[in-house]
């Protein structure tokens, strides 16, 4: 081939053929594992939709089915908020699946104050919407988007309890979303 190309496109022919068998060499291999890890963070959102309760809202409009909506740029009222003692978001993802991680878009991911930034939660699994189990403790967070992976669990319902709902002491917790991913992602 190096031969055939010599003789086509002459010396410089070659040097480009060569230099392109070499970038082949490395990024192929590079393409293709980007392409996986986009794959293995995005998958499918399992709670996208589903049926949500939790805690009571600060305002009607605020209400649980708005943290499963795919959105975190409809303004404020795109949230989950709740301003109650014990503060507590619930999905249903419709039959038992294998699961391995959350993410959560806090008050920032919605163009709120970062300040907002739910600061510390568990995440709760359960079988059947009874005995639950904590996959996740978090004590600190402090970032508008949070990913949360713990080992592959079969669960139906999937519970964010919040325990510290800002960084300021503002007594409200906002959720814009909360996702659930399974192990595979769905979707692949
Ligand atoms: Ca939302």
């Amino acid at each position: 081939m190096q031969i055939v190309f010599y003789r086509i496109f002459g010396l410089g022919g070659l040097l480009r053929w060569q230099i392109m068998m070499q970038y082949r060499k490395i990024a192929l291999p590079a393409l293709f594992l980007c392409a996986s890890a986009a794959l293995a963070q995005t998958g499918k959102n399992l709670a996208l939709h589903r049926p949500a309760i939790g805690s009571a809202s600060c305002n009607e409009d605020e209400n649980a089915a708005q943290a499963f909506n795919g959105s975190v740029s409809g303004g404020t009222g795109d949230k989950w908020c709740s301003a109650e003692d014990s503060k507590w978001l619930q999905a249903d993802l419709g039959s038992n699946l294998k699961i391995s991680s959350v993410v959560l878009r806090h008050a920032g991911a919605g163009g709120e104050s970062s300040d907002w930034n739910t600061r510390a939660f568990k995440i709760h699994v359960s079988t059947d919407g009874k005995e639950f189990t904590t996959v996740v403790t978090v004590t600190d967070n402090t970032a508008d988007v949070s990913t949360h992976k713990f080992e592959p669990v079969v669960a139906r319902y999937v519970q964010l309890e919040v325990i510290t709902p800002t960084q300021d002491g503002d007594p409200a917790a906002r959720i814009y979303e909360f996702e659930v991913y399974g192990d595979p992602p769905a979707g692949k």
